[in-house]
């Protein structure tokens, strides 16, 4: 269960969390048309800090160009916004979860440059997605039976709503096969991400990550390119198979939510020694140095919330 905090930021006013409602008519509701995002914050040495927040947002509003949803506030507004609603709750560390919907109004699936938008961001604290014994430890995968959305379905571009539905049932198909998480096959059989991670592998010292064509373009997945080279691995962007991935040194996730989880094991075959290798560690904990506002070099990342 979320915890509440006291306010949610809702067209334009910060409204009581029990208020925050919509009406059963709402578009996205019944046809999954709608674009979200999440970011999280963390203690930082000078107060709560967002963590790529101006990236977060572009996506955002790249997601909407793409679904033809009109954000009706500016850019610099849902900026702020961001970290009015931080600011107003008093957490220390969290997630921050916007949503573009299309509110009620027509019916139907014809949806036009007119139809009615609203807008919320939302927080509550969030602790490690994967467990805190998953971050330290890793954590086992199976390959799903459900395929990643085929590029030419659904646009894996824009982070939409209804986007999601497969990979709720492939996470649900994994979990109660035993596992913590699942990893989804492009349509040609590639591997291809998470439920809501990315994925990379390393093997005989190179560091392999899917191509963009069937994944979300993770802010994660970006650090953690730079990250890679600032410690001095290459990463390549080409895409697997899964055995490849069987026969991996090391595998991990990359993700807000996530952040950057160690796999341990991919269809009951353990990876590499069956426990987060070198070149994991050391991205994961370049990774939490830089959110936590650790590492000078990495602090235009990090917008703080005074
Ligand atoms: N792929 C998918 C499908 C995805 O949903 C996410 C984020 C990523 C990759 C990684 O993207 P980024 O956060 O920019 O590095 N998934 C979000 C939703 C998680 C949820 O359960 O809700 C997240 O991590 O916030």
């Amino acid at each position: 269960m979320v915890t509440p905090v006291a306010k949610i930021w809702m067209n334009g006013k910060m409204v009581d969390w029990a208020d925050a409602r919509v009406h059963v008519l709402t578009h996205t509701l019944h046809y999954g048309l709608g674009v979200f995002e999440g970011i999280r914050f963390y203690k930082t040495p000078e107060g709560p800090g967002i963590f790529r927040l101006k990236e977060h947002v572009k996506r955002l509003y790249d997601s909407c160009h793409i679904c033809r949803i009109q954000v009706p506030y500016d850019r610099d507004t849902i900026f702020k916004a961001h970290l009015d609603v931080v600011r107003v709750n008093g957490l220390a560390d969290g997630y921050i979860r916007p949503v573009v919907y299309l509110k009620d109004g027509p019916m139907g699936l014809l949806v036009t440059d007119d139809h009615p938008v609203g807008v919320f961001i939302a927080t509550w604290a969030w602790g490690a997605y994967l467990g805190e014994e998953g971050l330290k430890k890793g954590i086992r995968t199976k390959i799903a039976s459900f395929s990643r959305n085929h590029v030419n379905a659904m646009m894996t571009k824009a982070k939409i709503n209804g986007a999601y539905v497969n990979s709720i049932l492939s996470k649900r198909e994994a979990k109660q096969a035993g596992y913590d998480e699942t990893i989804m096959l492009d349509t040609e059989g590639y591997v291809s991400e998470g439920s809501g991670e990315n994925l990379f592998m390393v093997r005989d010292g190179l560091i392999k990550t899917t191509p963009l064509a069937s994944i979300l373009q993770g802010i994660t997945r970006d650090t953690v390119f730079t990250l890679a080279e600032m410690l001095g691995y290459r990463v390549v962007e080409d895409r697997f198979t899964r055995d490849e991935l069987y026969i991996a040194d090391e595998a991990f996730f990359t993700g807000t939510a996530a952040e950057v989880t160690p796999i341990r094991e991919v269809d009951d075959r353990a990876i590499g020694e069956g426990r987060p290798g070198p070149v994991t560690k050391a991205i994961q904990e370049a990774y939490f140095k830089v959110v936590h506002g650790e590492d000078p070099r990495y602090r235009d990342w990090i917008t703080v919330v005074r």
